[in-house]
């Protein structure tokens, strides 16, 4: 019903002439308001000359190139570095970035009841529009980083390889661990590695966590990591969506960093699904009529709640936290919190071409909206 009254992302794209005319449609929202950013450039009120300890600690992060010595908590690190107002990376050949489509399906689970993940702290441009490129902190190269699928009680041996210029790290929401030793920052050039036991079934985020985590989290390093419950959960069509903004500066070289200074006024150029705007209006999800489909949502923010509707559906099972505890049943829209992940499920009886959204519409239109094909 919208989609007759009000102009998706791609209609308002071709009818405006410039890319900036596009984004002040696209946001119609007035002005960005002036904002005096905090002092997390202050690197010497924050490092200590501290070495990780712990028996999860197997590498010692400190004093790679072009850094300081750290604090090994990585809340605290990254301070001090130039570029921390807007993000960077190697756009030497950013218009020979190709655009693609990121896969939402959810990828099998290991057969192995422990999963050896290797992931690369990686800043490279990324294509997410035929007219935008953007200077991206990523997980091996994309946003979202792999989507990791294990099952509950599943060990997860992982290790963080850092190619960027600058301390990246990782926080999984699915570990619990100590933060301070496990989730503290790998300087380029030097890996951290820890492991931790996949307890409880959900899906969720995994993030970079070093300081400012708003920076590193709106620059791209984000992920899901899907838990199977010890019971599976009914045989179903299995999507991962998961949602973050776009706070985007003039393009340098043809690519548009990430502006630090936007994601503290949060209001956001774009609000995507994985990735990319409106990736999924040309090319659907699909199921076929009698399945159940089953949405995995993470919402990566960083700031902004993620309220998921289906158009023309409900959803007959929501699961708020792990999966089969204390589902909600016969959902219209349900907020996911940043930071957040919850599991929704609807079953595809009837045919047509479904939207899903983020129904806080501004949202919405700035890019949070796809198509599930249910063909007959
Ligand atoms: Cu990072």
């Amino acid at each position: 019903m919208f989609a007759e009254t009000i102009p998706t992302l791609s209609e308002l794209a071709e009818r405006s002439a410039t890319r900036r005319e596009f984004l002040i449609k696209a946001s119609a929202l007035g002005a960005i308001t002036p904002f005096v950013m905090s002092a997390c450039t202050d690197e010497s009120a924050h490092n200590t000359a501290g070495q990780p300890t712990g028996s999860n600690a197997t590498t010692v992060p400190q004093g790679g190139p072009g850094t300081a010595v750290r604090n090994p908590d990585s809340k605290l690190d990254t301070g001090g570095h130039a570029n921390i107002h807007q993000s960077t990376a190697r756009v030497a050949n950013a218009q020979n970035v190709a655009l693609h489509r990121f896969d939402p399906v959810l990828p099998p689970v290991a057969s192995e009841r422990t999963t050896r993940l290797q992931f690369t702290a990686q800043e490279v441009p990324i294509r997410i529009s035929d007219d935008t490129v953007i200077s991206a902190w990523t997980f091996d190269g994309d946003i979202p980083g792999p989507i990791v699928h294990v099952r509950q009680g599943d060990t997860v041996e992982f290790t963080l390889l850092n190619h960027g210029s600058i301390p990246h790290s990782m926080d999984f929401h699915a570990a619990q661990i100590d933060p301070k030793v496990a989730f503290r920052s790998a300087n380029p050039g030097q890996p951290v590695s820890y492991t931790f036991k996949a307890r409880y079934p959900g899906v969720y985020m995994y993030h970079c966590g070093t300081s400012p985590v708003l920076m590193h989290i709106g620059s791209g390093m984000v992920g899901a990591v899907v838990v199977d419950p010890t019971v599976p959960l009914p045989a179903a069509k299995e999507f991962v969506l998961v949602e973050s903004e776009y706070y985007l500066g003039a393009a340098v070289a043809g690519a548009m960093p990430f502006d630090y200074t936007k994601m503290l006024a949060t209001l956001p150029d774009y609000v995507v699904f994985n990735g990319r705007p409106t990736q999924y209006m040309t090319a659907p999800l699909k199921a076929r009529v009698g399945d159940r489909v089953r949405f995995y949502v993470v919402n990566a923010g960083p700031t902004h709640p993620c309220n998921f509707h289906v158009v023309g559906e409900q959803f007959d099972t929501v699961y708020l936290g792990a999966p089969p505890t204390v589902p909600l049943r016969g959902v219209q829209t349900f907020a996911v919190a940043p930071g957040g992940g919850m599991v929704f499920e609807m079953l595809a009886d009837v045919p047509g071409e479904f939207v899903f959204v983020n129904h806080g519409f501004g949202h919405g239109q700035k890019g949070a909206i796809g198509i599930l094909t249910v063909e007959s």
